[in-house]
């Protein structure tokens, strides 16, 4: 099984709030489609959906004043319209997706997924779904509520249902020595292993609002899982037919992450 992360900023344009990246969604589903049949999971951020307003009421923090609950189920439902973009692109590309909320069934423990019951998405994928979640607005014991990114939630995913990769799909090859937005003399680093990501400080920074730590906190994430045997690629899901030949186990240009 491989689950496939669609970041913020390839499903949305993250500078302008609550826009899709339609053009991109589509190309994806149909790339998906046309990597023929396997099982997969999709996880999708929330770039410009989730994060403009996850920040605008300090969802990330958790419960400090009233008004938070209203941004909370904003925050949440924002997420469900893009969600909802996504699923019915992959409907449109005949892939079985179905969608399902993060915050219906995770409750985080300080910020963390502690115990996660995920028996619904392994059946759904077992009986030939391809589940689509994403990064939401859900409950915490210890803050009320906090914002659970989709990395958080696609690391563990992949090491409760035993996934053989991960696939993040960002808007740059991978990761790089300084960040190749801003800098000319920015390489991509092919291979990164555990020790590396660890001692790793100076990634490119995400240009935009995210309140869940862009590149640095992804490779955070993924390191959970590579540490258990996951194999982790980050691609450019932004250059038509990257992801398609990820999925098919092509070799193409991007960032390993192994242990
Ligand atoms: O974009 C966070 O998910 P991410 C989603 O994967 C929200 O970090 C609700 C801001």
């Amino acid at each position: 099984m491989n689950i496939l992360k669609l970041g913020g900023s390839v499903v949305t344009r993250k500078d302008k709030p609550k826009t899709p990246n339609i053009e991109a969604i589509g190309r994806l589903a149909h790339e998906v489609a046309s990597a023929g049949p396997r099982r997969l999971i999709v996880v999708h951020g929330g770039g410009s959906y989730g994060h403009p307003l996850a920040k605008e009421y300090d969802i990330y923090v958790g419960y400090s004043s009233p008004r938070q609950l209203s941004g909370f189920s904003l925050t949440h439902q924002a997420m469900v319209e893009l969600n909802r973009l996504v699923v019915e692109a992959f409907l449109a590309e005949g892939v079985p997706a179905i969608s399902i909320a993060p915050s219906s069934f995770i409750v985080t423990e300080d910020h963390r997924i502690a115990d996660a019951d995920f028996s619904v998405v392994s059946r759904a994928s077992e009986s030939g779904f391809v589940p689509v979640l994403y990064g939401d607005a859900v409950l915490d014991s210890a803050h009320r509520f906090t914002i659970l990114s989709g990395d958080q939630l696609t690391a563990r995913l992949a090491i409760d249902l035993g996934a053989k990769r991960i696939i993040f799909g960002v808007d740059v090859d991978g990761v790089y020595t300084a960040n190749p937005k801003l800098a000319k003399e920015a390489r991509l680093i092919e291979e990164l292993s555990l020790n590396q990501m660890r001692g790793m400080v100076r990634i490119g920074e995400a240009l935009s609002t995210d309140v869940t730590g862009g590149m640095l906190g992804k490779i955070q994430e993924a390191g959970a899982a590579v540490d258990v045997g996951v194999e982790v690629q980050l691609v450019n899901a932004l250059k038509p037919g990257v992801v398609k030949d990820a999925l098919r186990g092509e070799k193409i240009r991007c960032t390993w992450l192994r242990r």
